[in-house]
């Protein structure tokens, strides 16, 4: 379905006299809103083809519907998203699940959709119909030579596909590790995935990253080989200048530090990207910012930092993704509540007075640094996200303008009521 141009004017112009006298605060009082209104606008947030249905969980699935049956249709999504907010402008791709038929074709639709590819993903947790050998028990640290070949072989597919759409990253999660004590040599693990890891990184062409994700459980629940950021970080390390550290936020044990992981990464220029989603127990890949908001600004406010301190551009220089997993929402609303919610975190993020912060810290004034972070975080900036939206061509209230459209009933009525998205 299509977002008409009448509909968002029709939709702007209703909210727009409401907007200005929020907005009237920013702009008479608050020196920098111009240059933060400008980096929202160049802030993308790519969106995983996977997480355009309703995934469920491992006990069952509830299906809302109208879910994208094919490439095409999880574009359109993707497109439709980015029509309402302009800040969905990426979709990552997942193969075997989304093997383009036709590359031309499929990057003449993304354009039409204002789309570009984002990281590809490559998929050695499962095993496909028509696969020779099984990932049971691990691919690209699989005791067997052969079972790695295979893996490796698929990594170098999914570039190949990548680089027929214009990606420029591959992204490798592996559900490599074990079950129980004693089934995996750790060292042996260890080497054969750095080997593995190693030929697929030969095959990356020399303007391409490679996102080493870390996840510290699941599916195996003893030990994952890539466990952690220390991981991630030494395979990175190891394999050399394109590799990079991937962090999910749902993916580490409880309570950790993820601010920190992110500063010490970017100190070591190893830090690649991004999942954003949000979690109270582990991989739960709810939507960012719906638990633990002070986390995701406190991890933004060290992505500013860090950044700014290294001279990188916020909106190219690291890849940023989603990636959730539904079972109860509509996804594509999530979605947008997700895209918010991380513009809200990087905006209080780009008011923290670091001037202020650093002396503050020099001074072993506790108190005032917390109030500073904290001051920041308490802002209500939801009057300039919705300004950057206006004027990149979004709409003020993207889910309110989503759901007036009644846009889930027109995506049944064209795809069926019945769908499965292929994917998780
Ligand atoms: C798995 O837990 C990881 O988060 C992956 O990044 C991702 O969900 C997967 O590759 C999607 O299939
Ligand atoms: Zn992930
Ligand atoms: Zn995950």
């Amino acid at each position: 379905m299509n977002l008409e141009s009448f509909q968002l004017a029709d939709h702007n112009q209703r909210l727009l006299d409401a907007h200005r006298r929020k907005l009237a605060y920013w702009t008479d009082a608050v020196a920098d809103a111009e240059r933060i209104i400008q980096k929202l606008i160049d802030f993308q947030i790519a969106i995983p083809s996977w997480a355009l249905g309703t995934g469920g969980t491992r006990f069952g699935r509830f299906g809302g519907g109208g879910e994208p049956r094919t490439l095409d249709e999880k574009m359109a999504d993707v497109g439709l998203l980015h029509a309402l907010n302009r800040a969905s402008g990426a979709i990552s791709l997942h193969i075997p699940w989304d093997i383009p038929q036709d590359a031309d074709a499929t990057r003449q639709t993304a354009a039409h959709y204002g789309l570009r590819f984002d990281a590809v993903n490559s998929n050695t947790f499962q095993d496909q119909p028509d696969q020779a050998l099984s990932y049971k028990f691990g691919s690209l640290q699989h005791v067997d030579p052969a079972v790695r070949r295979q893996a490796i072989e698929h990594n170098i597919e999914v570039i190949r596909h990548g680089v027929a759409l214009g990606s420029k990253a591959l992204t490798v999660w592996l559900s490599d590790g074990s079950c129980f004590p004693g089934q995996l040599n750790f060292r042996k693990a260890f080497s054969r995935t750095l080997e593995s890891l190693q030929d697929i990184y030969a095959a990356l062409p020399s303007d391409w990253k490679l996102f080493v994700e870390y996840k510290a459980f699941e599916p195996n629940f003893y030990s994952m080989t890539v466990g952690d950021w220390g991981s991630s970080f030494l395979y990175a390390s190891k394999l050399g200048p394109q590799a990079y550290t991937l962090v999910d936020l749902g993916h580490h044990l409880p309570n950790a530090n993820i601010e920190q992981i992110v500063a010490t990464l970017l100190m070591e220029e190893k830090l690649g990207g991004f999942h954003f989603n949000d979690s109270k127990y582990g991989d739960d890949d709810l939507t960012a910012g719906s638990i633990k908001p002070y986390q995701l600004f406190l991890i933004f406010n060290e992505l500013v930092d860090g950044m700014d301190a290294r001279g990188m551009n916020h909106a190219t220089d690291l890849g940023w993704m989603i990636d959730a997993s539904h079972n109860v929402k509509d996804p594509l609303e999530d979605l947008l509540q997700s895209v918010e919610a991380i513009q809200i975190a990087y905006a209080q993020a780009l008011l923290v007075d670091r001037t202020a912060l650093e002396e503050a810290r020099e001074a072993n004034d506790v108190v005032r640094a917390q109030e500073i972070l904290q001051d920041a975080f308490r802002t209500d900036v939801r009057p300039i996200v919705a300004e950057a939206r206006l004027r990149a061509g979004g709409a003020l209230q993207p889910l309110t303008l989503y759901r007036s459209l009644d846009t889930r009933t027109q995506l049944i009525r064209e795809r069926g009521l019945k769908t499965v998205a292929t994917g998780l």
